[in-house]
């Protein structure tokens, strides 16, 4: 209950729920092409509460349009007024069964000023193997729109790859615990090998998440990954700091 109203009253003033950003590089490991963005909610007791559980906890009592909503409005606000080429928000699946969410997106990204090309949205493959009609339309509405969709943490869950010719994804993030093993574990340096050319093939983005090493950039890099990400290059940045890298400030 408590909680529930915490949340409520964090989500309509003040700045208590904020986003980190995570910045992502091209194949180069050099250029910045975009960031996640990461929910972080500085609460004198919350703060230890880790998004995955506001996120569980704005699920189950019915606010995660609401959250959704608001992650969205940051991230977009922040993206137009910086040089980030675009940023990603994860949504979570229960925002992807309501009809009205893309015409809601529409509009929050043209009062923001942020052309959707300049959004992305990361969904987890349990969106598309609960083969929901209206979650069917609302992607095929925001890929139309021109908004990039990512399938985070792949490789974790069913991982069915026919899902990738039937649901026409712009992007693959391997998941962490491929890119983590890949220096002293054949078969995971195999399926990342193997993932990454399947995405040249159909031609969909790769990122590879969790770049912990230099080992795993090198390998990672000899593969031709288009995309890196992790602690090794860089850990999530408050805005204003990722502004002053992307200044060449910092
Ligand atoms: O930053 P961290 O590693 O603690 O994130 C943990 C999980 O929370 C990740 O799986 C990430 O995708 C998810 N997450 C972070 N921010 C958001 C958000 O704004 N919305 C949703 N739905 N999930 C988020
Ligand atoms: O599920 P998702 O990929 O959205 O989760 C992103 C989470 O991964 C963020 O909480 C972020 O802090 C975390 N993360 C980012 N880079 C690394 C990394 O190099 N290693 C580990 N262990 N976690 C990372
Ligand atoms: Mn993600
Ligand atoms: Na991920």
């Amino acid at each position: 209950r408590r909680i529930e109203s915490e949340l409520r009253e964090a989500l309509t003033s003040g700045d208590q729920i904020r986003l980190t950003y995570q910045p992502i590089y091209a194949g180069d490991c050099q250029t910045i092409v975009g960031a996640e963005a990461l929910l972080r909610w500085a609460h004198p007791i919350h703060a230890a509460l880790p998004p995955g559980n506001l996120v569980a906890l704005a699920e189950e009592r019915g606010m995660i349009g609401l959250l959704g909503d608001y992650v969205l409005r940051q991230a977009a606000r922040f993206a137009a007024t910086s040089t980030l080429p675009w940023v990603a928000v994860n949504v979570s699946p229960l925002q992807l069964r309501d009809k009205s969410f893309p015409e809601r997106l529409a509009r929050l990204l043209e009062e923001c000023g942020l052309t959707p090309s300049r959004l992305q949205l990361e969904i987890t493959e349990s969106v598309l193997l609960a083969n929901n009609d209206t979650t069917r339309s609302v992607l095929g509405a925001l890929r139309a729109a021109g908004i990039v969709v990512a399938l985070d943490d792949f490789g974790t869950g069913y991982s069915a790859i026919s899902y990738l010719r039937h649901h026409r994804i712009d992007k693959l993030k391997i998941d962490r615990s491929f890119i983590q093993t890949i220096g002293n574990d054949a078969s995971a340096a195999a399926i990342v090998k193997a993932l990454v050319d399947l995405a040249l093939a159909l031609d969909i983005r790769v990122t590879a998440e969790g770049v912990e090493t230099e080992a795993q950039k090198d390998r990672l890099m000899a593969m031709h990954c288009d995309e890196f990400q992790g602690y090794l290059l860089s850990p999530p940045l408050e805005a204003a700091e990722l502004s002053a890298v992307l200044a060449g400030g910092a």
